[in-house]
């Protein structure tokens, strides 16, 4: 743990001069192309002109996950009662809208929202990096990809001189994805719509416009209208069948394989899906149909896809899974992470303000207080840890 933070921190020192030096010359070329490919020269000027290298996008672009975050905590913490709640808010709101975006392209609004919470907390979370800038010292100083961060450059310059976005609406995460759904540049402007009919595409400030785009995404990565995306399932203790998205069967045939709906309904049918076991026999078990993969597409991450699959039925009314994780140390909300930093700072640890995010600065303490607390030292902010510190 320590020997990875310290590799964490050797990352953390700057490119150095000599590739920094590089940055004005490539720079340059880059705001040639922009102005070659017809983007206007004022606009290349105002997002380009005072560029600097960003010493914590290159960072973050380099950064290896110490661990494999287990699915329990990764679920804890996207599908939590408050984005429960707040998704059920945020679908009474915008009632008309998801209703509209579903009418349209056939995509179910529990769905579209439940990206929407999962991408940026519901348009909170967006993201504090100016995109010309991140992407230029991608572009420029990335180690991998340079061609890919240039013409994502380009694309979201692109939408600020044809009209859709201010440049100083031009703001995400470090790697390029921003709005209400976080679209990259280029994705944007392939499929974004003007959903709120103002003659403008405006995924950060409309939320009628980054639904509707969101929805329009996902009928083009292949959503059915009508079909199921998961369905929660058992299988047979020891089950060392088939797996795995792809391996699509009907339903009737993982009722033959001993597959049983977790809410005891009868498993049948045609429809085909793949099963996913993502904790093995034990937990939890996923049959992912075809819409599945469209909303996999949107991050290619079965986790991922995974979260905003069970969002969507949480949202919709329908119960948490029923089988546990198989873990005695189950994740933790992000209103239980927030309550584990303030316990860790009332123990003594400098972990600076408490902000519920779990960070490297987080996870030693956490080691440190496990350690103490006679657990094993996993870093992670976990139910044990919790209740040893008097959580919970
Ligand atoms: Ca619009």
């Amino acid at each position: 743990m320590r020997m990875l933070v310290m590799a964490a921190a050797l990352a953390m020192l700057p490119a150095g001069p000599a590739i920094a030096a590089g940055f004005p010359g490539c720079l340059a070329g880059l705001k040639d192309s922009a102005v070659r490919a017809g983007i206007s020269p004022a606009v290349v000027a105002r997002a380009l002109d005072t560029a600097q290298p960003d010493e914590k996008v290159l960072r973050l672009s380099r950064a290896q996950p110490e661990f494999k975050t287990p699915i329990w905590d990764y679920l804890g913490y996207l599908v939590d009662e408050q984005r429960v709640g707040d998704g059920r808010a945020m679908m009474a709101r915008h009632d008309g809208v998801l209703r509209a975006a579903e009418r349209r392209y056939g995509v179910n609004r529990h769905v579209i929202a439940a990206v929407w919470g999962v991408e940026t907390d519901y348009g909170r979370e967006t993201g504090t990096n100016f995109l010309p800038h991140a992407l230029a010292t991608l572009a420029c100083l990335g180690d991998r990809r340079r061609d890919f961060w240039r013409d994502e450059l380009l694309a979201a310059l692109r939408l600020v001189d044809r009209g859709d976005l201010a440049l100083d609406k031009l703001y995400g995460s470090w790697a390029g994805a921003f709005g209400q759904t976080q679209f990259m540049p280029s994705t944007y402007q392939r499929l974004a719509v003007d959903f709120d009919g103002d003659g403008r595409r405006d995924l950060v400030d409309s939320v009628a416009d980054a639904l509707g785009s969101t929805a329009n995404y996902l009928k083009r990565a292949g959503w059915r209208a009508g079909e199921s995306w998961m369905i929660e399932v058992k299988v047979r203790p020891g089950y060392t069948g088939v797996t795995g998205r792809k391996n699509r069967a009907p339903l009737s045939t993982w009722a033959r394989r001993g597959v049983v709906r977790a809410d005891g309904a009868a498993l049948g049918g045609g429809a085909r899906a793949g099963l996913l076991l993502p904790a093995g026999p034990r937990g939890p078990g996923f049959l992912v149909f075809r819409n599945f993969d469209a909303i996999f597409a949107y991050n290619r991450a079965e986790s991922y896809a995974l979260a905003i699959s069970h969002l969507a039925d949480r949202i919709a009314g329908y119960p948490s899974l029923r089988t546990p994780w198989p873990t005695d140390d189950p994740g933790l909300s992000r209103a239980e992470r927030l309550d584990l930093q303030k316990l860790l700072i009332r123990e003594g640890y400098d972990i600076g303000e408490a902000d519920g995010k779990i960070g490297p600065i987080t996870r030693a303490a956490i080691a440190e207080a496990e350690k103490r607390a006679g657990l094993p030292p996993t870093g992670r902010a976990g139910r044990k840890i919790y209740r040893a510190l008097g959580g919970g």
